[in-house]
């Protein structure tokens, strides 16, 4: 076994600087401890960092919708697959602030905004830029997805106010061209580092259930962690069923202790990045999300659908939150 992860085993002395050097093999140690060691080291990790009773409320906003000229086999607003969203032109920014400010008054504190583009034109870019000065204006946190973006590109939505660029790399680099077939890998980390070097805060995980092995959803965490500085957000979604999109013929959902392990092994391995459960929390009991949080995830959107599939009702987090006593701004 690796000696920081057996030290770590062997109990009180807890490591957690913020490394970008992980192996595989470090990972699959720190996931194949026995579950309670394991729930332990990310948890005493967690509170290092964390006040461990709060939780993040994000909320998303499709502000352009379908026709997306990417492949990505998991994506209801892939324009390569027939799966009955319509697309949208880009949204007014009035409309996207006047959304922003509902989230607000429903108790969330950062406000995320996505495009179904390979890339933004300039002109669009402009839209959005207003749209990122206003919700700002509203003193919420920002966050956009917009598609590859070049520096120039970030450094206009920096100049805007933008605190964040959500930009998956997905999944492992072994599984990623099973799933996206229109950019490589490569393309993603050049656009993380273009957002990096505008001042702008990553947002950065990927999906799980597309049919990947575990190792594979290891070798993401690892990806992440060795970026050249750790993304402050990192959401892991389950995958969303969509009709018509290929990941339908290979998606298989996570046995929820792995998803649990996979959750505390990402707190331990990037011990400062905000862990959200993205997708997929409607698939989740109550308990499942309670270990989540336990092993150290702080982050959930809220509201009843993410970009075009279900996120569970608000009412129903607020009064889960309430019974674990975690603060956030729903109740
Ligand atoms: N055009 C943007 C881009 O290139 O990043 C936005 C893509 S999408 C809105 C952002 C992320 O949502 C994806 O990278 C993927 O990780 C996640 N996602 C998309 N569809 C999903 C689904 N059906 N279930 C779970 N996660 C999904
Ligand atoms: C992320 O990692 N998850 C969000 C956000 N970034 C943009 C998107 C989830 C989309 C789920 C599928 C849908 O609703 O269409």
């Amino acid at each position: 076994m690796v000696a920081a992860v057996e030290d770590q085993q062997n109990g009180s002395d807890i490591i957690a600087p913020a490394r970008s050097d992980w192996t595989r093999a470090e990972a699959e140690a720190l996931y194949e401890l026995p579950f309670s060691d394991l729930m332990y080291q990310a948890q005493s990790i967690h509170r290092e960092n964390f006040d461990p009773n709060h939780i993040e409320a994000a909320s998303l906003l499709s502000i352009k919708t379908g026709g997306c000229p990417e492949d990505c086999g998991y994506f209801s607003q892939s324009a390569h697959y027939d799966t009955g969203v319509k697309a949208t032109r880009l949204m007014h920014p009035d409309v996207v602030v006047a959304a922003a400010r509902r989230a607000k008054d429903a108790g969330s504190t950062r406000f995320c905004m996505a495009a179904a583009w390979r890339s933004p034109k300039d002109r669009d870019l402009d839209q959005v830029c207003e749209m990122v000065s206003a919700v700002k204006d509203l003193g919420m946190e920002t966050c956009v997805t917009l598609g590859m973006v070049t520096s120039t590109q970030a450094a206009r939505l920096a100049g805007a106010g933008l605190d964040f660029y959500n930009h998956n790399i997905d999944t492992s680099p072994e599984f990623y061209s099973k799933i996206v077939t229109t950019r490589t890998l490569q393309d993603r980390i050049h656009t993380l580092a273009s957002v990096r070097e505008a001042g702008i805060k990553v947002c950065c995980g990927g999906i799980i259930g597309m049919g990947e092995r575990v190792e594979d959803r290891l070798g993401m965490l690892v990806l992440l962690a060795n970026l050249p500085s750790h993304p402050e957000s990192v959401p892991i979604n389950l995958w969303n069923e969509v009709s018509g999109v290929p990941v339908n013929d290979t998606a298989e959902r996570p046995d929820p202790i792995a998803l649990v392990r996979l959750v505390a092994t990402a707190r331990i391995m990037m011990p400062k990045s905000v862990v959200r459960m993205s997708a997929g929390r409607q698939h989740m009991t109550d308990e499942l999300q309670a270990l989540c949080f336990l092993a150290g995830a702080n982050s959930i959107f809220i509201g009843d659908v993410l970009l075009t599939t279900k996120n569970p009702q608000r009412d129903r987090d607020a009064k889960l939150l309430v019974r674990l006593g975690i603060k956030s701004n729903l109740s």
